[in-house]
């Protein structure tokens, strides 16, 4: 039954880049049916909650990272069992890309298990912008770090979004990953954000951090000069092999209380339900979308792991009553 007094989008919400590290533990610490609720009307104000943004992801370059990162099955550093491969064909991409298209995803990303891209490696994968470009979808690339002329070149070539998380809080960084640092990572945003390219940037909840290092990272989001218009938030898949293998589940109201903090703190920016949702029910996956979550990855793999069976998730937007979203996601600009 449509309900025009519930999908009314109420005034847009100013949004803020000072938040104190005491007034986002005040936020998080509501009593859960009060941040929900606070989160769920903020969600509301700005976006059609019945409708999710699908993108898909594609690795193009698969393992022999020579980067630590702790949880990731394609470094060097841990033996995971898992097959690397060399840059991808063009052709083997834009396959790739007209089943995701097919399947009804807007975006398609290219992954690569690089420290950052060489510039003969940018050459292939300008390449691979154009021919999914041309195909009608949206573009994204993760490349690990950029210089400033790299993600020039990107947009350049017509690329939309570049990913690149931070992970996890500056505190914490150093106990996931030693071959980079958190500043590192942040200059390649900024590279990015230079170069005029759309900012896709999250990170991983179950990593061993705590309450308040997930509040953190928000934090740093949130007061970054502009909100990252895509805003991915993985739960953490443990994968043998790794350091993290042995992590614990999170608890899944902890979970949904984060996507509901990053919502609060990113009224516009589009939170995508990432990486873990083969390991989640669909209770619990309808809390995050309720909580603000309004993005998610569709097809059976992720980069290499598990991701729900397409049917599966059919099966959920229906449930839920829950409809694609065409395009970007993004809010039209505020007035
Ligand atoms: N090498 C590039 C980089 O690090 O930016 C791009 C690929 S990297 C695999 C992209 C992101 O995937 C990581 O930043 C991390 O957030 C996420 N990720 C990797 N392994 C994961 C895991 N086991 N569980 C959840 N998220 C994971
Ligand atoms: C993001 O935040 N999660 C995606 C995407 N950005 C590149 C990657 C998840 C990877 C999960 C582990 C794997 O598939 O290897
Ligand atoms: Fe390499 Fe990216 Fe995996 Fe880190 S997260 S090991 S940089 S592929």
């Amino acid at each position: 039954m449509e309900n025009s007094a519930l999908n009314a989008r109420p005034r847009q919400l100013a949004l803020r880049h000072d938040w104190t590290t005491a007034e986002v533990a005040t936020i998080f610490a509501l009593p859960f049916n009060d941040l929900l609720y606070r989160a769920h009307r903020v969600h509301r104000a700005q976006f059609d909650p019945n409708r999710v943004q699908i993108s898909s992801l594609k690795s193009v370059k698969t393992g022999a990272c020579p980067e630590d990162c702790k949880y990731c099955p394609q470094s060097a550093h841990y033996d995971t069992g898992l097959e690397k491969e060399k840059l991808l064909s063009l052709d083997e991409v834009l396959e790739a890309a007209q089943a995701a298209q097919r399947a009804g995803a807007s975006r398609f990303c290219m992954g690569a298990a690089w420290r950052g891209p060489r510039d003969r490696d940018l050459d292939e994968v300008i390449e691979m912008i154009h021919g999914v470009k041309a195909l009608g979808l949206e573009t994204c690339a993760t490349l690990g770090l950029l210089t400033s002329t790299q993600a020039k070149r990107l947009k350049d070539a017509g690329l939309d979004y570049y990913n690149h998380n931070i992970d996890t809080s500056e505190r914490f960084y150093g106990a996931i990953i030693t071959t980079r640092t958190f500043e590192d990572r942040l200059e390649t945003l900024r590279h990015v954000r230079a170069a005029g390219l759309k900012v896709c940037c999250g990170g991983i909840v179950g990593l061993g951090e705590s309450h308040e290092d997930r509040a953190e990272m928000l934090r740093t989001l949130a007061n970054l000069d502009e909100h990252p218009e895509s805003v991915p938030i993985n739960l953490l898949i443990p994968i043998p092999g790794t350091p993290l293998e042995a992590n614990g589940p999170v608890d899944p109201l902890e979970f949904v209380r984060t996507i509901a903090l990053a919502r609060i703190l990113m009224p516009r920016s589009v939170l995508r339900l990432s990486a873990g949702r083969e390991a989640m029910s669909d209770e619990f996956q309808a809390l995050c979308f309720f909580a603000g979550a309004n993005s998610m990855f569709l097809g059976e793999t992720l980069l290499t792991a598990k991701n729900p069976e397409p049917e599966d998730d059919r099966a959920l937007f229906q449930r839920l009553g829950l409809e694609p979203l065409e395009g970007s996601g993004e809010p039209p600009p505020a007035p």
